[in-house]
């Protein structure tokens, strides 16, 4: 099973996907997403120039070599652009021999190790009000566990909060709780962590007073706290037992960590912005984290995020792969195949793609009373209506970023 081509499709129906189609000789098609939100067309080039001309002709079926190929001929090593082209070729590679081996590709993996993957949506509200509408929404949609985050008082936009605030530089512009805004320019949001730290415990005891004690709660750091603010919010969040607490506190820094995990026992996810196994040794090996939170489509692809959660098992670390809508829905269905297949799976992050999204990709997932599962068709159980695709070119869309009241850049 030879590659006989290989296409790099850009499209943005709600947002902008970048996907590799590979064609074998023999004309199965096998898809992979390479989508790195707000630097999609460094992919791109990274995919055409580089990657494609070393593509064709090679042995489909040879996946590992592929990918220590990718890997080692490139030279110069890792980073989140390197690591999302070789994860679209990986994953392409997987779809295609699942397809000639006419079966659903977590039956490569090792089969199904459980009858479905938990999911999780994003609640939001820029006041408790408007969260709890959301909360209800969330739970009426059967979600069985729910993101929370908030607006905090006296910041005009925050991440991951749909709100109708403007920020400077951004005028009139809606924001909502959807990453990359196309814009010619990053938005600008202001930040107070102090704010931020003050406001939050109320939220969850509003939370808990309002739907319970039973319900999974999560929460997004987004990388804007000190190790020891970090280490005072899972602490002052302790009573309301949250499933996890992510990306509390920058992690390039590994051992910053530790020094959370001295104060706190509120279980700690991180690693949607890693890249590779060596971004996650010392946080597995000294148990530091609780979920590794990489999407497949940034960390490799399938071969290279399997190893990550084999290793991380062995320290009793669970996979909560990262699942915005800057997944595209090949890179969910790949993330969905292995979170089956895993013993160590843990929770699958989902937020719902857009109407015209799901125009442009066919999908055979389901989303049952809370469960995902990605189906029983051959392969990934995606395609691309690569006509449908066309309709919708790349727009620029870059994710906003953070200063403080002072002017300094803050994490976003
Ligand atoms: C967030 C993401 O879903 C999450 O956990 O961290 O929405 C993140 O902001 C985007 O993926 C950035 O592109
Ligand atoms: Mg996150």
């Amino acid at each position: 099973m030879k590659i006989q081509s290989a296409e790099v499709i850009v499209t943005s129906p709600d947002r902008n996907f970048v996907t590799l189609k590979l064609t074998t000789d023999d004309g199965l098609t096998g898809l992979g997403d390479a989508t790195l939100n707000g630097r999609e067309l460094s992919v791109v080039s990274y995919l055409r120039d580089h990657v494609v001309p070393l593509l064709i002709g090679r042995d489909a079926h040879q996946i590992e070599d592929t990918w220590q190929f990718l890997y080692r001929s490139a030279y110069w090593r890792r980073g989140p652009v390197t690591m999302a082209a070789i994860a679209a070729v990986d994953v392409a590679l997987w779809d295609l021999k699942a397809k000639a081996a006419g079966m659903p590709l977590y039956q490569l993996l090792g089969g199904a190790s459980r009858t479905g993957l938990l999911a999780y949506g994003h609640a939001s509200g820029k006041d408790i009000p408007e969260l709890f509408d959301s909360v209800r929404s969330h739970l009426e949609q059967g979600y069985q566990a729910i993101r929370i985050q908030t607006g905090v008082p006296g910041l005009k936009a925050i991440y991951g909060v749909a709100s109708n605030a403007t920020a400077a530089g951004n005028t009139g512009k809606r924001y909502d709780h959807e990453p990359a805004q196309r814009a010619p320019l990053p938005a600008e949001e202001d930040w107070d962590t102090r704010a931020y730290l003050r406001h939050l415990p109320g939220v969850f005891e509003a939370v808990r007073n309002e739907f319970g004690a039973d319900i999974p709660l999560l929460h997004d750091g987004h990388h804007r706290m000190t190790p020891i603010q970090a280490a005072k919010l899972g602490k002052s969040l302790e009573p309301y037992d949250l499933f996890w607490l992510e990306d509390c506190t920058p992690a390039e820094n590994q051992a910053a960590l530790r020094l959370v995990r001295q104060h706190t026992t509120t279980p700690l996810a991180i690693g949607e912005v890693f890249n590779t196994v060596w971004d996650y040794q010392g946080l597995i090996t000294e148990q530091l984290i609780d979920y590794v939170r990489s999407a497949v489509t940034h960390t490799g692809g399938i071969s290279a995020l399997r190893k990550i959660l084999d290793f991380a098992a062995q320290y009793q670390i669970k996979s909560g792969m990262h699942g915005p809508t800057d997944i595209s829905p090949v890179g969910m269905a790949a993330a969905m195949h292995l979170g089956l297949a895993i013993h160590n799976f843990g929770i699958q992050e989902y937020m719902k793609h857009g109407a015209l999204t799901d125009s442009v990709f066919q999908q055979s997932f389901t989303f049952t009373d809370g469960m995902l599962h990605p189906g029983d068709q051959p392969g990934l159980g995606v395609s691309l209506d690569v006509d449908e695709a066309g309709k919708y070119p790349y727009q620029t869309a870059y994710l906003p970023y953070n200063r403080l009241h002072d002017g300094t850049v803050h994490d976003w």
